[in-house]
């Protein structure tokens, strides 16, 4: 089998890569250029990948790299994927992470019709809840121009699955962290900040909104869910979530606790990590894929923070 990965330099990319090759898949990397090489998250495995240069934004090139990778499976993880910044640039966001939807699905259709396709589409579509929990039948209702381009995405995937009778999933994963996790999202800035703080190497965490709560998954498990919606007979959507949502300022607890610090005397509000607008709570019902894919979530939400804290403890101590 082969695989094609778009966004395989991201966290779940990495994750996704060292899966399919542990599977026997040849996999393929979609990366774009740059003037300094981004491979951390795969140079423990980049001798066993294989690499097509290619960009969200560019259709011809999209195509030459199915043309040249000819997959058998099609992984479009690529996407600017940090919901802050997505009001900062909301016109390119629209192109990495709505269209690029669309030019992927273009060019498989054109190349192989047959070709299997996952969309990562998240639980930021919910965004303003219409409710609680939410499952595959849950209204959108997007509070960041990011949410509104993975609904357009999302939607694409629906739309070419029905037109053209194309094998196209998404799976509407919600927030799901790990080691990997890039520095500016909550989760890692805090058991990062924590680690130095404990190190004596920072001596304050200035966060945003405290009282948002999401659904923290470990990212490791939630890879598995993607490759199994692809090996289904027919081509669905699954929510795929841990369903228990803890806040912003629990996951901040957690993650000082393991370190045997008090977070109150480090933590500090920082007004211009506050969004122009929130999703106040995410938390997902995952009975769909409990059932029809045998997928469970395994990691808790305290092990996950102690899995991230210790990392990051290691990390730094070993730079010192
Ligand atoms: P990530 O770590 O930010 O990785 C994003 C990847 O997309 C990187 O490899 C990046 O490449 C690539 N990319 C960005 N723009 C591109 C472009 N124009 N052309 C080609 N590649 C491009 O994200 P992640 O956490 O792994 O998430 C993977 C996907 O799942 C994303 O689509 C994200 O929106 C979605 N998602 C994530 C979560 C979550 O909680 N992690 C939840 C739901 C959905 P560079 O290395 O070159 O920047
Ligand atoms: O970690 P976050 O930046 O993740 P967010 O916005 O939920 O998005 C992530 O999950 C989505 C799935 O639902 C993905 F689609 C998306 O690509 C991404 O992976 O923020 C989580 C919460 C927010 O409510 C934010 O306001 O944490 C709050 N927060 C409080 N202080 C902060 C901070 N977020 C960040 N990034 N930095 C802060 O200082």
């Amino acid at each position: 089998m082969r695989a094609l990965v778009t966004g395989i330099t991201g966290q779940d990319g990495s994750y996704l890569a060292e899966f399919l090759l542990d599977k026997g898949y040849e996999v393929y990397g979609m990366v774009r250029r740059s003037s300094v090489e981004n491979f951390n998250r795969i140079e423990h495995i980049r001798d066993k990948l294989k690499f097509v240069q290619a960009d969200l934004l560019d259709q011809l090139s999209i195509i030459d790299a199915i043309k040249e990778s000819r997959p058998d499976e099609i992984y479009n993880l690529g996407a600017m994927s940090f919901v802050p910044t997505s009001w900062k640039q909301p016109v390119l966001t629209g192109e990495f992470t709505g269209l690029g939807v669309t030019r992927v699905l273009e060019a498989a259709r054109h190349m192989n019709k047959n070709v299997k396709f996952y969309q990562a589409s998240s639980s930021e579509m919910f965004g303003k809840v219409r409710e609680i929990p939410q499952n595959e039948k849950t209204p959108f209702y997007p509070r960041s121009p990011y949410g509104v381009a993975k609904v357009y995405g999302h939607y694409m995937t629906v739309n070419y699955r029905e037109s053209y009778d194309m094998f196209a999933c998404s799976g509407i994963l919600f927030n799901h962290e790990s080691p990997r996790r890039g520095l500016e999202f909550v989760t890692k800035k805090v058991t990062y900040s924590a680690a130095k703080i404990k190190l004596g190497l920072a001596d304050s965490l200035y966060l945003g909104n405290l009282d948002a709560k999401r659904d923290w998954g470990y990212a490791e498990d939630y890879i598995e869910a993607m490759w199994l919606m692809l090996q289904q007979d027919t081509p669905e959507d699954y929510v795929i979530s841990t369903g228990e949502a803890h806040s912003v300022e629990e996951w901040v607890k957690a993650s000082f606790q393991c370190l045997d610090l008090d977070w109150g005397k480090y933590v500090k509000i920082d007004k211009s990590f506050i969004r122009p607008v929130d999703v106040d709570l995410l938390v997902g019902d995952s009975s769909k894929a409990e059932k029809k894919l045998g997928w469970k979530t395994k990691v808790s939400f305290n092990e996950l923070v102690k899995i991230m804290v210790e990392y990051d403890y290691n990390y730094l101590k070993k730079q010192m």
